[in-house]
């Protein structure tokens, strides 16, 4: 999503779909001009993406690895063509048999894509979830910011096709954490790209409990097993360096279980607000006070719960006007077994779930025809 033009961020399944789209359109294949109907082709081989995720499983059944990659597009060498970042993890320490990176595929502009992650310097093996990108130093290139559980890492785009890891050099070092998405957002308004970072829930292989279906294989725990952890929010002091607001923007919850992250200004006030995903916990919604703080409107707008006040399993968010109301709305997925939720804006910082009427309204419509 964009929001002024100063927010990017990405989510799997979002921008997995997104990529289908950009790469047919770019190839030309999948267009139907015969038929009304929109058809969409997997045209990921023959756009050279070999791209394979590693999720590090080795039978354990560790939480991390139930998370799906994420991906972005970054025009990082500025030619005016959308390459690809994909996010990927790796082999747990001491189960290690394969290496397994992040991959930047550079645009072709003829509907292929050359691997490039090598000369990038982006081979860097790290358990990675998701990545939001973002010109943090207003440099002219857009830098990288990937989540991932362990520690997170920003990639300085150098501007001549090669990235610099300086996460340490930024002070984005921190307490090892489960970061899963992230979104550059000027929330002071002071010209810098400010990083907010959703962080899921208190995991270590130390700590990881033995959950069981059958009540003889080990499966994979739900997410109420394990304790929260707060989102973090970094101010860009300017000059590549940031510093953790969380707790002074009143940002600091640690029962959140955060999976989706989205920049929105649901009260339209001209102050970016934040959205917050969270899985079996109440989704949050931070009013932003234009002072530096944030106050927390999810209950009262209409958003922390489903309609009969459970809190679902939140996963991907975004945020937009799609009815043209002047007011962004949101799309937020849950579970397998839950319905989406499609929070229509109402103005006067109401929302209102209207996914099912809408898929009412399908329904109708397709029984008619
Ligand atoms: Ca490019
Ligand atoms: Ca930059
Ligand atoms: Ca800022
Ligand atoms: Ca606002």
């Amino acid at each position: 999503m964009n929001l002024g033009g100063m927010v990017k961020r990405s989510l799997a399944t979002i921008l997995v779909l997104a990529l289908a789209i950009i790469l047919a359109g770019k190839t030309g294949i999948g267009a139907t001009p015969e038929t009304s109907t929109i058809q969409f082709r997997d045209v990921t081989q023959l756009a050279g993406i070999r791209f394979v995720h590693n999720n590090g499983a080795f039978g354990k059944k560790f939480l991390p690895e139930t998370m799906g990659p994420g991906v972005a597009f970054i025009d990082y060498d500025n030619d005016g063509w959308p390459d690809i970042f994909l996010v990927n993890g790796m082999d747990w320490p001491g189960h290690a048999q394969k290496h397994s990176t992040p991959k930047l595929y550079h645009n072709n502009h003829n509907g292929t894509f050359t691997d490039v992650t090598h000369k990038a310097g982006l081979d860097v093996e790290m358990f990675g979830l998701g990545v939001a990108v973002g010109d943090y130093d207003n440099d002219g290139y857009d830098d990288l910011f990937v989540t991932a559980y362990g520690q997170g890492h920003l990639f300085h785009n150098n501007g001549n096709g090669t990235f610099t890891d300086v996460t340490q050099k930024a002070g984005l070092l921190g307490p090892r954490e489960f970061s899963s998405s992230a979104a550059w957002v000027d929330y002071d308004k002071d010209g810098n790209l400010d990083l907010v970072v959703g962080n899921y829930v208190q995991w270590t292989p130390e700590t990881d409990l033995y959950c069981t279906l059958d009540g003889k294989n080990k499966s994979y725990c739900t997410p109420e097993s394990y304790k929260g952890t707060s989102v973090r929010l970094w101010h860009n002091r300017g000059k590549g360096t940031f510093e953790d607001v969380t707790q002074k923007a009143g940002l600091g919850d640690p029962t959140s279980k955060t999976l989706g992250v989205a920049v929105l200004d649901f009260d339209n006030d001209g102050w970016p607000d934040l959205l917050f995903s969270n899985d079996t916990q109440p989704n949050k919604l931070y009013r932003n006070n234009g002072n530096g703080t944030f106050t927390e409107k999810a209950v009262v707008a209409g958003i922390a719960f489903s309609e009969d006040g459970v809190a679902r399993a939140g996963m991907g968010v975004d945020a937009a006007d799609y009815d043209h109301s002047g007011f962004p709305s949101l799309l937020i997925t849950n579970f397998s077994n839950q319905m989406l939720s499609l929070y229509h804006n109402e103005g006067k910082g109401l929302f209102v779930d209207e996914a099912m009427a809408t898929s009412m309204r399908t329904f109708s419509a397709s029984k008619r025809t």
